[in-house]
């Protein structure tokens, strides 16, 4: 007989064998597997404790998988996985051969899509209702979204197309009023606003009304209506505002009380609209110090589960986010015409600063990729005020058009502070690894990747002079601040790191430290490489690759972004457009195939982007090239 309740559950049909106290049992458990876990793998802490009992009750109440459930996001996902097969894999995830962090198709049954990126869910589940309908089937579609993704557009646009008649179809509202950070907005201030009109009390009745004429279950509901009566007139703007598109709205509901949660979602089963349930839960619920600081306690590095103290950091360097954040701070303080937009991630880019002591000018926009963009595109149309639109890559995707129609087109020196370039542990969702693929199609636009912290602040210098847009992109990575002065720095101008005769390296941002190790590694084989930082991927520093390619006949490219789209197929592209062939070729990059989650070293040596794979690859060559 296995020692905890969590052991005994295999699949979510078991839930119904324990008991409702079992149930709240089951729940506590659940919190320490996630606190345990999360202290020793890192990953989403807050969310997910304060997701647990809105889990078991959902799970108790649908039958997953055919009921579907559909996390937005899927960071909250952790007591959804737990609850459906996946509890001895539990310890394992976020790590390489893990189980993943967020919703994963291939893992289980019972997750219905890759997530990653916010405000899908509304849209997925209501493309899932409409072939269940076509097909006369009969399932629950069940969306849960938290309150940041009513900042997505893309649940907005969904908002607006849900069908009236629409059955068997119930929106959960995980409102827990944070996103990373705090949530912004006016959709946030009507979740949130107190309302004491007339109205509020009508429309109370009209859910009681409502609620009354369900058969077998109503009394229930309207009796505990009557007892959160006064906050529910509180949130009675939300309702209207749900109303207004179609949807029924029960709620508020407490998100930690097991019992009204399992009793309100089964009876509000039987109401054959298009449903929304209001439910308040607590980020970091049964942690107290993540649910006194969510913002940190949000996704985090391993921590001691006693104290919530994090681990020392083993590096003592600084990083290339932590560095532009400094930077942007500083150029803010002597330039009042220096705005800063981010959606979403003040935080993780390190704005934070900047925010606090300029709230006019360093704004959060909410979960809004496409919108941050455009409305840097728009403060850039007065050439008065600089602007620095600062997004993650993976992100960005989500702005492809914006970029090009808003600002490109436009001829707008937006300054892209693109943040998370290159791989990423938590997986396929957030690797950054097409954006300058996609960039670099757009007329105008200037790439550039710093190699380390100096030349991320002389590049920021040549952007903030930019009369075009101009993306810098770099990871969350350790870097050296550098020795000043600055060097004075040229758009399109590479800059050799080391020179040899043989081999030429062409190697992007950090691929630069790499590109030096295969270097020492190459000597060892009697073969002298040439390393160049082309700092410019575009304009690419044609005129300096025109002469080392006079003397050098295999080319070797190396970056942390896509092969198809990146620096490599541009030096390709190059190669072939000035008749330059007879050379010997290697890029060096990422795969056309979705890689997976885990640590970013581990990713690397998979598909041999570490010094050793690649110089292995290039000696095993040596005959053809040497030959030439
Ligand atoms: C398109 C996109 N932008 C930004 C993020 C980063 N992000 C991950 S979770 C999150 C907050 C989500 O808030 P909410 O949906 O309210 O859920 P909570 O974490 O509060 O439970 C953000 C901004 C993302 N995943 N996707």
């Amino acid at each position: 007989m296995p020692d905890s309740l969590l052991e005994r559950i295999e699949n979510p049909e078991d839930l119904s064998s324990l008991s409702r106290e079992m149930l709240k049992e089951l729940a506590e458990e659940m919190r320490q597997a996630i606190i345990d876990t999360v202290s020793k793998n890192g990953g989403h802490l807050g969310s997910n404790l304060g997701i647990v009992d809105l889990t078991v009750a959902l799970h108790a109440v649908f039958s997953s998988p055919k009921d579907k459930l559909i996390f937005d996001t899927s960071h909250q996902s952790y007591p959804h996985k737990l609850l459906t097969g996946r509890l001895k894999r539990f310890a394992t995830i976020g790590k390489k051969n893990g189980l993943a962090g967020f919703c994963d198709p291939t893992e289980s049954e019972h997750d219905h899509f890759f997530a990653g990126h916010a405000g899908t869910a509304l849209s997925l589940a209501l493309g899932a209702a409409k072939a269940r309908d076509i097909l006369q089937s009969d399932e629950y579609i069940i969306p849960i979204l938290g309150d940041a993704s009513l900042t997505c557009g893309l649940t907005l646009e969904a908002l607006n197309n849900i069908p009236k008649r629409l059955k068997n179809f119930i929106i959960i509202l995980n409102d827990n009023n944070m996103s990373i950070s705090n949530s912004v907005g006016a959709i946030t201030n009507i979740l949130s606003r107190i309302v004491n009109s007339p109205r509020s009390n009508r429309f109370y009745l009209e859910i009681g009304n409502l609620l009354r004429k369900i058969p077998g279950c109503g009394k229930t509901l309207v009796k505990q209506g009557h007892k959160v009566r006064s906050s529910f007139k509180n949130l009675v703007s939300s309702a209207s505002f749900f109303e207004q598109f179609g949807l029924t709205y029960i709620g508020p509901l407490d998100g930690h009380n097991l019992d009204k949660l399992i009793d309100t979602i089964s009876s509000a089963k039987k109401i054959e609209r298009p449903l929304l349930i209001h439910v308040l839960t607590t980020k970091g619920k049964g942690m107290q110090s993540a649910t006194d600081d969510p913002i940190t306690y949000h996704g985090c590095n391993p921590f001691d589960k006693t104290t919530g103290q994090f681990h020392a950091s083993s590096s003592k360097k600084t990083t290339f986010p932590k560095i532009f954040g400094k930077l942007l701070l500083k150029k803010a303080e002597s330039n009042p015409h220096l705005v800063a937009i981010t959606p979403a991630m003040p935080l993780g880019s390190c704005l934070d600063p900047f925010m606090e002591k300029y709230p006019e000018r360093c704004l959060d926009v909410g979960i809004a990729e496409g919108h941050s963009v455009t409305f840097c595109g728009g403060i850039a149309s007065d050439k008065r005020v600089k602007v620095i639109c600062s997004i993650y890559g993976t992100f960005l995707q989500r702005a492809f058009d914006n970029v090009f129609h808003d600002v490109c087109l436009q001829g707008l020196s937006v300054i892209f502070a693109i943040d998370r370039a290159g791989l990423a542990s938590y997986g396929p969702t957030h690797h950054a690894i097409y954006d300058i693929a996609f960039l670099s199609s757009m007329p105008r636009m200037i790439i550039c990747q710093p190699r380390n912290g100096k030349v991320l602040k002389e590049l920021f210098e040549i952007a903030l002079e930019s009369k075009d847009p101009i993306a810098i992109r770099y990871p969350n990575a350790a870097t050296e601040e550098g020795e000043e002065p600055l060097c004075k720095r040229e758009i399109g101008r590479g800059e050799i790191l080391a020179l040899g005769r043989d081999v030429l390296i062409i190697a992007l941002g950090t691929m630069c430290d790499t590109a030096l190790e295969v270097k020492k590694l190459l000597e060892n084989e009697e073969i002298y490489a040439t390393v160049l930082d082309p700092v410019f991927v575009k304009p690419l520093d044609t005129e300096l690759l025109s002469q080392l390619l006079l003397t050098h006949n295999c080319i070797v490219t190396i970056e942390e972004h896509s092969l198809i789209g990146g620096l490599g197929s541009l030096i390709n592209t190059y190669l072939i457009q000035n008749s330059l062939s007879g050379l010997q070729v290697f890029n060096f990059g990422i795969p056309d195939s979705f890689l997976s989650h885990g640590n970013r070293n581990d990713l690397l040596a998979e598909i041999g982007l570490d010094p050793a794979s690649i110089a292995s690859k290039i000696i095993a060559e040596k005959e053809v090239y040497a030959t030439r």
